[in-house]
């Protein structure tokens, strides 16, 4: 099999914690009167915490000092990290372990690029942080997705030419940083939203081993 970097995202494509974000959005956007739905929840997928937040009080039309802001940043990362604190191995997303087993054995070249500054930490639940040889979240970047940063970082931690990378992501901005790096992008989730990945799978059950031996830029 040819030697290539393979990229994951972590939240919607390794687990679940979108659910976990909702909720702590949620909490902290009610509290200062203004709802939040599932629908803008999607919107914040891959998009980064202080982004986020600058969303969340545009939807609500509200201004807040730069104190505050800090300490509403801080109060829903703590409420984060409560649901963080209560994951196990069970919360990783079907066939991811499979892939990782697979590339590992191949001797294959696997990173991480999340805007996540938890990320670590999640790995470290879930117990899979010994199954990539580069990790670049949250703490390593300076530019958000869509921007390419995470990718392209990532890609030279693994000694490995952008246009040799494959990038798995479950986000439209992710999907589109992956593509201005000129990587291979595979969309997670629904074809409708990340039309513009290389390709699309609901999840990893539909990934076979061949189509990573085989697979091309489109
Ligand atoms: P944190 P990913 C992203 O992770 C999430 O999709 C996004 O919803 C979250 O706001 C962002 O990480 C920052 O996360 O608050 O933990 O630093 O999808 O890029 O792995
Ligand atoms: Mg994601």
């Amino acid at each position: 099999m040819k030697k290539r970097g393979y990229i994951f995202d972590l939240d919607g494509v390794i687990v679940d914690t979108a659910k976990y974000h909702f909720l702590a959005w949620k909490k902290l956007a009610n509290s200062i009167g203004i709802d939040f739905s599932q629908e803008q929840n999607e919107q914040l997928k891959g998009v980064s915490r202080v982004q986020s937040l600058e969303k969340i009080l545009a939807w609500g039309n509200k201004t807040i000092s730069a104190a505050h802001f800090t300490r509403l940043m801080t109060s829903k990362n703590d409420d984060y990290l409560l649901h963080v604190h209560e994951m196990s191995e069970s919360e990783i997303l079907p066939d991811v372990i499979k892939i990782l087993n697979f590339l590992g054995d191949e001797s294959q070249p696997v990173a991480l690029g999340s805007a996540s500054k938890n990320a670590r930490l999640i790995l470290n639940k879930v117990n899979l942080i010994d199954k990539f040889e580069a990790i670049v979240d949250g703490t390593n970047v300076s530019k958000a997705k869509p921007d390419p940063e995470v990718f392209l970082i990532a890609a030279k931690q693994l000694g490995m030419p952008p246009e040799d990378c494959i990038v798995f992501e479950d986000s439209v901005a992710g999907v589109q940083a992956a593509n201005s790096a000129y990587m291979i992008s595979v969309g997670i989730g629904d074809a409708k939203i990340l039309h513009e990945a290389d390709y699309i799978f609901r999840d990893f059950t539909e990934i076979s081993t061949d189509f990573l031996k085989e697979i091309k830029k489109k």
